[in-house]
């Protein structure tokens, strides 16, 4: 991404970015259940060209329709040759030195019985020599499945810039990858609120938006661009959706503040699933993946208490995070690059951000007051970065390293969107669609 008004040489780094931001890694020891001999495998030529090997395998499911995640582990590779485009690095030990590359499903993440997909991979090969490697075809089920970086539309694994005009139902869009920019009208001017999510788990963002008049959740599969409508819940329910089951694929999911109710349509299974996770008094709902086990935690914030209030996926367990700093609009960010959420606050009046890192240690930062605040990964590292929009110039400020004990002067600022009349897509907390409810 080239920003229109760099300062420090934190942009340079910027300039030279991966998809760093979808790696994660699998629990220790485990590596999925082997699926190998479901599959019959046609293996094509490999190809070396300056440096850089190619190979695809066509893979035919003879066994029944396979449902979620379904990775492809490459190891065995002699020294020198690194896979391009992996999941991530083994940390199981039944297979050392293994890659993971995960096999996109579709929309509905299932493998039907005796359909065939190509794998098409990549090999970093500086010295151009032949090799040979192994592979087996494992289903995901004790593996973490990817996730998408809120924010991307491109699939490069860092947000873009991109901001939402209600007046038009207008998205703009400035890609990472290619340095585009784009304009799209999708939704109805004034009455849709636009949502964050990857709905059909291809790793890139779907312009998405709820329709508070008829509680129906509307999204554009980036995958083959059908729009698709699912009404769900009723009126003065709030959209909270998220990957609450972990597959990887965003839940449809609202909030109902009557019945302290939070109803999931999980995407792995069709099937309802209702926690109820109960606010008293003032509250604003931010979900996020706080304890790290790559679900959607259930939560809220309180302005009375200064709390958050987070039903752990990992444990059902409810978890209260307090502090009296934590004041004013509250969002949740990985600033720890740990795949984890810290609980957040910015305070419009007087710019100031805090955050609570997983380690329960505060980190404060001044910042201008009066802004948009805003959080995505827009740098090549794993975790999130915060920034301030000021919607009157369109002009955002990328703050970098907010987990740090000392604020290092990595600024970035650029001009995107269209002055007076935008949102941020990342938006805190607009994006849910969740204003404070007295
Ligand atoms: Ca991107
Ligand atoms: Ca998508
Ligand atoms: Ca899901
Ligand atoms: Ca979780």
């Amino acid at each position: 991404m080239k920003f229109v008004t760099t300062i420090g040489a934190r942009s340079i780094a910027v300039l030279f970015v991966s998809a760093a931001g979808l790696l994660s890694q699998p629990a220790p020891g485990s590596c999925g259940t082997d699926l190998t001999p479901q599959f019959a495998t046609q293996l094509g030529p490999l190809s070396t060209k300056s440096g850089l090997s190619k190979q695809s395998l066509l893979l035919t499911n003879q066994g029944p329709i396979t449902k979620g995640t379904v990775y492809l582990a490459v190891y065995g590779l002699p020294a020198g040759i690194t896979p391009i485009d992996f999941t991530w690095n083994s940390g199981c030990t039944a297979l050392p030195g293994a890659y993971f590359f995960r096999i996109y499903l579709g929309y509905q993440n299932q493998w039907e019985a005796n359909a065939t997909l190509k794998v098409a991979l990549q090999f970093s090969n500086p010295d151009n020599q032949p090799f040979r490697f192994s592979y087996q075809v494992l289903k995901g089920d004790v593996l973490p499945s990817p996730h998408a970086v809120p924010g991307d539309f491109d699939g490069d694994g860092l947000a873009d810039l991109a901001v939402y005009l209600p007046k038009t139902a207008m998205w703009q869009f400035w890609y990472s990858k290619s340095n585009a920019q784009s304009n799209v009208v999708f939704g109805l001017p004034q009455q849709d609120r636009f949502l964050l999510g990857d709905f059909d788990g291809d790793l890139k963002a779907d312009m998405a938006v709820y329709r508070p008049s008829t509680s129906t959740f509307i999204y554009r599969r980036s995958s083959d661009h059908v729009d698709v409508q699912i009404p769900f819940g009723t009126a003065n329910d709030i959209p909270v959706p998220g990957d609450y089951d972990g597959d990887g694929y965003t839940d449809i999911a609202i909030f109902r503040p009557a019945t302290a109710q939070w109803a999931i349509l999980q995407s792995s299974t069709g099937t309802i699933q209702v926690l109820v996770h109960a606010p008293v008094g003032p509250f604003t709902v931010v979900p996020a993946d706080y304890d790290g086990d790559g679900k959607t935690d259930p939560a809220y914030y309180r302005p009375d208490t200064r709390g958050f209030y987070i039903l752990q996926s990992s444990n059902q367990q409810l978890r209260v995070i307090r502090n009296a700093a934590l004041i004013g609009l509250p969002f949740a960010g990985d600033f720890t690059d740990t795949n984890q959420s810290s609980p957040a606050t910015y305070d419009p009046n007087t710019g100031m951000v805090t955050i609570i890192t997983p380690a329960g240690d505060i980190r404060q930062r001044q910042v201008n007051s009066h802004q948009r605040p805003v959080c995505g990964n827009t740098s090549a590292d794993v975790g999130d970065e915060f920034a301030t929009f000021n919607a009157q110039a369109a002009n955002w400020i990328i703050h970098f390293e907010m987990a740090a004990p000392v604020p290092p002067p990595f600024v970035l600022s650029a001009n995107f969107g269209t002055p007076g009349e935008s949102i941020p897509l990342l938006a805190i907390p607009s994006s849910l669609s969740s204003p404070l409810v007295p």
